[in-house]
């Protein structure tokens, strides 16, 4: 039996035009940004539709119930952050799935051996704030909440002052053991980033182990001067060594196996057309399926970044700014995910995940549905109508045989 209607496309349809970003194209929706909170308050309405009974906890994640708030219940849901400009399905599909998947149940008239809830993590994408999974990793206390707190988005809002304007105590952001002992099992469906599924794979595969990820601060600082009075031989221009330095971190990751790194944001001190920076910020995001291979990659780019900064008369500073060692999905809820799933393929993914930070406190599990062209992050990020609805039903599936 079909979600009726495609719910789950009619439910993304919805949303369509929220958060539109028309110089970057696709979506920019950062936490607490008013494309965000209007996600936030559509979800609520979705879930209050649906009789599930809507709550907000300490850290700002939202849950929505069927069935009374119990400890060990199934849990679903994803995120409805975004990256700048990114794709409509990273998030919100998790999220939409998740609501479709309990019209399904409830026209299979199942009947649940525990609660569900359907959650929303806050600033999954680290977006605003710098850090991704920050709403996942309050929960569980993987972030100090001090330093969550002080984190401060690119106006010199800390997250405690954001938090505190969206109905939030910033004293009370961290772990929450009531709100952990409730998660007796999580799932989340994600849209699948890369191309495992490829051009003509099945709709759904099953979610095997996540990256390990970090991002580094690299701070190249010269000497800021007059673009037009400094002669070349006389300068000391850290954007010239931060082209090197990118060039190197390519470099330095083509070279080894199943390694990732990536700067995707660059930052000139004063960033002006006519001036030699001072400074330049770079963020590194570096991945690899082996921690500490991760972490070497790491250490040689920041050796190869302080011969070129050297060499241009510049300095060099890296700063980690967060970590994520590789996580593997919960065995026992990934065969019960592959049993609901005859034949779905296991995936390893290298996009982090709620469900990964979920992965080292409570049992936890992804469902990844097929990106016909593997883009994410990007306005192209894509599902078919059918593969979404497909999502919707294996989750449907997964859900039944847990409750
Ligand atoms: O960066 C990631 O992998 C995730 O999308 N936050
Ligand atoms: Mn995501
Ligand atoms: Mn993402
Ligand atoms: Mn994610």
């Amino acid at each position: 039996m079909g979600t009726n209607s495609s719910t789950v496309n009619t439910l993304l349809a919805s949303i369509a035009d929220v958060g539109r970003d028309s110089r970057r194209g696709g979506y920019s929706r950062p936490v607490f940004s008013t494309p965000e909170l209007t996600l936030r308050e559509w979800f609520q309405q979705e879930a209050q539709r649906r009789g599930l009974g809507v709550e907000t906890d300490r850290n700002g994640i939202l849950w929505a119930w069927w069935g009374e708030p119990e400890r060990g219940a199934l849990v679903t849901g994803s995120h409805l952050d975004s990256v700048p400009g990114g794709g409509a399905f990273d998030g919100p599909l998790g999220v939409a799935s998740a609501l479709a998947a309990v019209d399904v149940l409830r026209e299979r008239g199942i009947t649940r051996n525990r609660s569900l809830a359907i959650t929303v993590f806050p600033e999954e994408e680290g977006s605003r704030f710098g850090l991704a999974c920050l709403g996942s990793r309050l929960l569980t206390g993987d972030i100090d909440a001090d330093k969550a707190r002080n984190l401060r988005d690119a106006d010199g809002t800390t997250f405690a002052d954001a938090a505190r304007a969206n109905g939030l105590d910033p004293d009370r952001l961290g772990r929450d053991e009531n709100a952990l002992a409730r998660i007796g099992d999580f799932v989340e469906l994600h849209v699948e980033q890369g191309r495992g599924l490829g051009e003509n794979g099945p709709s759904v595969a099953v979610g095997g182990s996540v990256l390990g990820h970090g991002r580094w601060r690299i701070s190249v600082s010269g000497q800021g001067n007059h673009a037009g009075t400094t002669a070349m031989a006389d300068r000391a221009d850290p954007l010239v060594a931060a082209a090197q330095i990118i060039l190197a971190v390519q470099q330095a990751a083509a070279a080894i196996d199943g390694a990732r790194a990536t700067v995707g944001r660059i930052s000139p001190i004063p960033g002006g057309t006519n001036v030699i920076a001072s400074r330049v910020d770079l963020w590194l995001d570096a991945r690899h399926p082996d921690d500490a291979a991760a972490l070497a990659l790491v250490e040689t780019i920041h050796g190869k970044a302080q011969k070129i900064a050297a060499f241009e008369g510049c300095t060099v500073s890296l700063t980690p700014e967060s970590w994520t060692g590789s996580v593997s999905f919960d065995p026992a809820l990934g065969r019960s995910l592959e049993l609901a799933l005859p034949g779905a393929p296991v995936l390893a993914t290298g996009a982090g995940h709620d469900a990964g930070i979920l992965a080292g406190h409570v049992p936890s599990g992804m469902l990844f549905v097929r990106n016909p062209t593997g883009i994410s992050h990007s306005p192209e990020e894509h599902v078919e109508a059918e593969d979404a609805d497909a999502g919707a039903e294996a989750l449907a599936d997964v859900l039944e045989a847990l409750l």
